[in-house]
């Protein structure tokens, strides 16, 4: 009897041991979302569109109302998110296409070096890749070719007996194309851009030849990165593990599964954000299955703001109705406006994060410091900061100052201001018909009482005109 009640008090020792082991390194997820706007989420702007499974996160967790994506464009804020590294440091991050080259320098601590060292398994499943254990992912985006799966770098389910080429140049002989070959775009078609090859009805980005037995189905992708996020989980519960999971949605050719088409009553782009959000759900309730939600941070954002028209013929201007994915903001993607950046951000953690509403300036530049801290210790990382406790919603001390990109341009959050420097280019993206906040004027913009940016305060506060530019320009210095 002694002997078993040893044995019991050794278990319960072991499990209050590894449960401790476990509070102190938690799983982390970052759930990120493409072109998702401020507004699409309805815990920030309560309106026709509903993503309830996005709202469990919030009402569970912290809403970051001030919460910024580095850039305005997907290639560059990811390059951010990975590194802790300003997109403008580096010439090369812009959008990239699928056969480009490695675009962080193999010397660079990535996030998923720093939660490597400390032990954890790591993969980035969904849209895009680098430095992980496990990778299964996209080329670049699903507008892009070339349209397979890269699992673990490998293109998936490729036969040797039909090689897959790309090109971005130039079409290879004899392969249709969307403007030869117009019969072919059976689902949607270009608006600009996107004329290239047509692969499952769809025109795309660039060249492509071969591969056939490779290619995906646009409609089944969310359910495919699902079920590998599940196999992830499943594989590495007994240890911790980093899980970046890019979702694909609503960025364009917008595809969703025929279990979402119609159930938003705006067309596609609505349809895609409830394919994201019930993707988040079903993460949730798999985690809470498995008992890991107790001991998974989660990070919930997107990687730029909204856009309707991204070169298809989808529908999501003519059916947008009464939403607004920008919610208050001016802008969108493209844009050094607001709503380019500003994005939807909300930290989870059952049990261990109260729920509330963070109005603290933060960027996801600062996600690796703070890793780095929640992991080991640290206060910074290149040129993030450690804000693990505002995530954690024990702090309210969020950023003074940030740099945020749109097209290779810069502007300086600053406080409640937003200083817009100079800058040649168009006022508003063509076709697309998002502003970019490009402007051979200096704008100032006092968000505290104008977050709209309706009122330029550049000639009536030029102390703070000054300030800032002076600010800006010590900042940006290369
Ligand atoms: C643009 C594409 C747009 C989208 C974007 C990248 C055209 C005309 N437009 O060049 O459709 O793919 O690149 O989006 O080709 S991002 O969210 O991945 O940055
Ligand atoms: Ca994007």
């Amino acid at each position: 009897m002694k002997k078993a009640l040893g044995f019991l008090c050794l278990v319960s020792l072991f499990i209050s041991c590894s449960k401790e082991e476990k509070t102190q390194t938690p799983n982390v997820i970052i759930i990120y979302a493409d072109d998702l706007g401020y507004g699409d989420v309805s815990a920030y702007e309560s309106g026709t569109l509903h993503t309830p499974n996005i709202d469990r996160l919030a009402a569970g967790g912290i809403k970051f109302t001030q919460a910024y994506a580095t850039s305005a464009t997907c290639t560059p804020s990811r390059f951010s998110l990975l590194t802790g590294i300003y997109p403008w440091r580096n010439e090369r991050a812009r959008v990239l296409a699928g056969d480009a080259p490695l675009l962080i320098h193999p010397d660079t601590t990535t996030i998923a070096d720093i939660f490597s060292s400390a032990g954890y398994s790591t993969a980035v499943i969904g849209k895009w890749h680098l430095g992980f254990d496990y990778s299964y992912i996209m080329a670049a985006t699903n507008d892009r070719v070339p349209t397979v799966y890269v699992k673990n770098k490998m293109v998936e389910n490729l036969s040797p007996d039909d090689p897959l080429y790309v090109n971005y140049q130039e079409n290879f002989e004899g392969e249709p194309t969307a403007i030869s070959n117009p019969e072919l775009m059976t689902k949607i078609k270009w608006q600009h851009g996107h004329n290239m090859s047509v692969h499952n009805g769809i025109p795309r980005i660039g060249f492509m030849k071969g591969g056939k037995s490779a290619l995906w189905t646009d409609e089944t992708m969310y359910e495919i990165f699902l079920n590998e996020v599940y196999s992830f989980i499943d594989a590495n519960r007994q240890k911790p593990f980093f899980l970046y999971y890019g979702l694909h949605e609503p960025h364009v050719p917008r595809v969703p599964n025929e279990k979402f088409v119609g159930k938003s009553g705006m067309g596609p782009r609505g349809d895609a954000i409830l394919e994201a959000d019930y993707c988040v759900g079903q993460l949730l309730d798999k985690l809470g299955k498995d008992g890991l939600l107790e001991n998974t941070l989660i990070i919930f954002s997107s990687d730029n703001g909204p856009v309707l028209n991204d070169g298809y013929y989808d529908d999501a201007v003519e059916k947008l109705g009464d939403h607004t994915p920008r919610g208050p903001l001016r802008g969108g993607k493209y844009s050094l406006f607001e709503a380019g950046t500003r994005v939807p951000f909300i930290t989870y953690w059952k049990g261990k994060i109260n729920p509330g509403t963070s109005d603290e300036m933060i960027s996801q530049l600062d996600i690796a410091a703070s890793m780095k801290s929640l992991i080991s210790s640290g206060e910074s990382h290149y040129d993030g900061q450690n804000f693990l406790n505002m995530l954690l919603g024990k702090e309210q001390k969020g950023r003074e100052e940030l740099v945020i990109q749109a097209m290779g341009r810069t502007a300086l959050r600053w406080k409640n201001w937003a200083y817009l420097p100079a800058n040649q280019g168009p006022a508003v993206v063509q076709h697309v018909n998002n502003e970019t906040g490009f402007s051979m004027e200096e704008q100032l913009y006092d968000l505290s009482r104008d977050l709209g940016q309706n009122q330029n305060l550049a000639e009536t506060e030029s102390e703070m005109l000054e300030k800032l530019r002076n600010r800006y320009l010590e900042l940006t210095k290369r």
